[in-house]
């Protein structure tokens, strides 16, 4: 109880000087006061090279038609200042602090430096506070005043320094979104749904065991920062759709509780060193993005996850084949299981991996994989990047994969590819770089030639309709041509440089 009254005074005594400020104000603010704090703001940009607030905050023209200003319609005041990305820089004036109806301060990605002004505090309607990517210093905590109603507070990519003051709670009563600082009081914010603290370079620092106390929890993105340790009990996280903890030093084992996290959405663990029950994962029915690299196989359950849009499956993993379950997941859009570190995926390409007709992009790079490029590659008419470079693959490249209409990217390099590369369609668009170090191939792009059994396959029934026979002559058609083209421009350049 002591302890209650001690929080309660400052508190009282900060909202009745609030009060104070604001009702003196209130007796001789209007749309002009907000007019003179924008101008100042203007006076004090330094740089405006798309000059967005020079052409346009003019006093010839009402401020609610302003660039980046919006006024509310009862009492046509400024409420919205919104600067964000408009690479402006310069400084902050006291003067903002008058904007007294400001909900929302918007300035991302911009250059203004300096401390923010103490008067900014007298905003006590501001719901929304967004500074992220400018180079503003100063100590945090000196200027946090009283802001009931702030929902969302991005700092990040700044110089700021200093904690958030111990009594954050009192102060942010209404936070929902904190983006950029790591308090120690962490687990009394439970109304907070979003924690963003990504790329801050939290250094070594242990996720606080009281994460695992913030009930409302529905996004908690702690990627990139160097944290070490063993991940909190997560398992009354029971919000939560999104976890990203990739990117750091993280050890121990994931808690089998997160089998209960039911409404997890996004789950990226790529590099740490987390072992885990991949199974408790696989009763994640909603995931669409899963995004590992944990020292455990791939579990046959996997096939479970029949939303997942978005797989990466690379680094740590213990080797092992692909397994084919993966190619039940009907709803890949995106499919990367390259690999980095000496022992990859080995084996051979599922032939089923044809069943994944809707994936957009493949990466299988990296790996120890042999044998041949399955055939059944041509189902994946969606496809528009196909790396599998630096494996062991082997055996022509199917004439099917002209059916990848949509292929902008492929990579092919360092393998034991051999024979005549497939012509027409998107095989025109590749140069020779896509085939580099696969000593056994020719034809176009290549400039070796083919001998007379390596020209093109034919690619059989192509449309799957009509005369097979025809098509089969048209195959070969194409490939004979394939072949006297290339023979007429080698002969050509011979002719015309007169040397082969
Ligand atoms: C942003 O402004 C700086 C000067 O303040 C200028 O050097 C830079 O080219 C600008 N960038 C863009 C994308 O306009
Ligand atoms: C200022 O910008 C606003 C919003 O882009 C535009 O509607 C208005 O016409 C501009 N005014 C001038 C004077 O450039
Ligand atoms: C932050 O401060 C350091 C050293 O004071 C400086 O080198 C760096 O450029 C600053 N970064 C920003 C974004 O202002
Ligand atoms: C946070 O909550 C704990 C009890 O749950 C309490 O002892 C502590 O004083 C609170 N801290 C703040 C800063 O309110
Ligand atoms: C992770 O920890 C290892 C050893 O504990 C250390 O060598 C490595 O530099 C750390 N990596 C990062 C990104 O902190
Ligand atoms: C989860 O919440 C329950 C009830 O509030 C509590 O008993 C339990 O210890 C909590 N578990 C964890 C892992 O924090
Ligand atoms: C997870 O799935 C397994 C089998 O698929 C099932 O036995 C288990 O009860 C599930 N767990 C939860 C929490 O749903
Ligand atoms: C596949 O992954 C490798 C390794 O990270 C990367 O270098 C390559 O660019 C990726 N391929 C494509 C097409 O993005
Ligand atoms: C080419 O793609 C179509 C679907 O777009 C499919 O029906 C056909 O079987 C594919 N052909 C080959 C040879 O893979
Ligand atoms: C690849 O193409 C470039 C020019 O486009 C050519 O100089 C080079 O010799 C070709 N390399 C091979 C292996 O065909
Ligand atoms: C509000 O801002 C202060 C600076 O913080 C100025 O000194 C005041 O003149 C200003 N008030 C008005 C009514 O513009």
């Amino acid at each position: 109880m002591g302890n209650t009254r001690f929080i309660l005074i400052p508190t009282v005594a900060t909202l009745l000087l609030n009060l104070v400020i604001s009702f003196s104000m209130k007796t001789k603010t209007d749309i002009n006061t907000d007019q003179s704090a924008l101008l100042e703001l203007k006076a004090r940009v330094v740089g405006d090279s798309q000059r967005i607030l020079t052409g346009n905050w003019s006093t010839t023209i009402p401020v609610f038609n302003w660039i980046g200003v919006t006024c509310g319609s009862r009492h046509r005041r400024v409420t919205a200042l919104d600067l964000s990305k408009m690479n402006l820089s310069g400084t902050l004036p006291p003067n903002l602090g008058n904007l007294s109806f400001l909900s929302l301060l918007h300035m991302r990605n911009n250059n203004f430096y300096g401390s923010l002004p103490i008067e900014l505090t007298h905003l006590h309607r501001l719901k929304f506070l967004s500074m992220p990517i400018n180079m503003f210093h100063g100590e945090i905590s000196s200027w946090f005043g009283y802001f009931p109603e702030l929902q969302y507070l991005s700092l990040i990519y700044n110089n700021f320094t200093g904690h958030i003051p111990s009594d954050i709670c009192d102060r942010l009563p209404s936070l929902k979104h904190l983006e950029g600082i790591l308090p120690k009081e962490l687990g009394n914010l439970t109304m907070l749904a979003t924690l963003y603290l990504h790329d801050n370079l939290i250094e070594g620092i242990i996720i606080p065991l009281q994460i695992g106390d913030l009930v409302n929890l529905e996004v908690l993105n702690i990627g990139g920062n160097m944290l070490k340790g063993q991940l909190p009990p997560i398992g009354n996280l029971t919000s939560l759709v999104h976890l990203d903890l990739s990117d750091n030093n993280l050890t121990g084992e994931i808690p089998r509780q997160i089998e209960d996290l039911v409404d997890m959405e996004i789950l990226r663990f790529r590099n740490n060193m987390l072992k885990g029950h991949l199974a408790s994962i696989c009763n994640l029915t909603r995931l669409w993005v899963l995004d590992l690299s944990i020292t455990y196989q791939i579990p046959a359950t996997i096939a479970s996850l029949r939303n997942l849009q978005v797989l990466v499956v690379s680094d740590n993993v213990l080797v092992n084949d692909i397994p084919s379950e993966l190619c039940r997941l009907g709803s890949l859009l995106i499919l990367d299981l390259k690999h980095l570190s000496v022992n990859g995926f080995y084996g051979e390409i599922p032939e089923a991996f044809g069943e994944l007709r809707i994936l957009l992009a493949l990466n299988l790079s990296h790996n120890s994989l042999t044998g041949p490029i399955p055939p059944s590659f041509g189902n994946l008419a969606e496809l528009e990047s196909l790396d599998l470079s630096l494996n062991k693959l082997s055996g022509r490249i199917p004439s099917e994969l002209t059916n990848m209409t949509f292929l902008g990217v492929l990579k092919l390099q360092y393998n034991n590819l051999v024979g005549a590369i497939p012509c027409g369609k998107q095989f025109e668009t590749f140069d020779n770089d896509s085939y580099r170090e696969n000593l056994g191939l020719c034809a176009f792009p290549l400039s070796k030639e083919c001998d007379y059994d390596e020209r093109p396959v034919p690619m059989q029934d192509e449309e799957g309709n009509g005369n097979g026979i025809a098509f089969v002559w048209k195959g070969a058609m194409m490939g004979y041509v394939c072949g006297v083209v290339l023979g007429i421009s080698m002969a050509y350049i011979v002719f015309t440089t007169g040397r082969p």
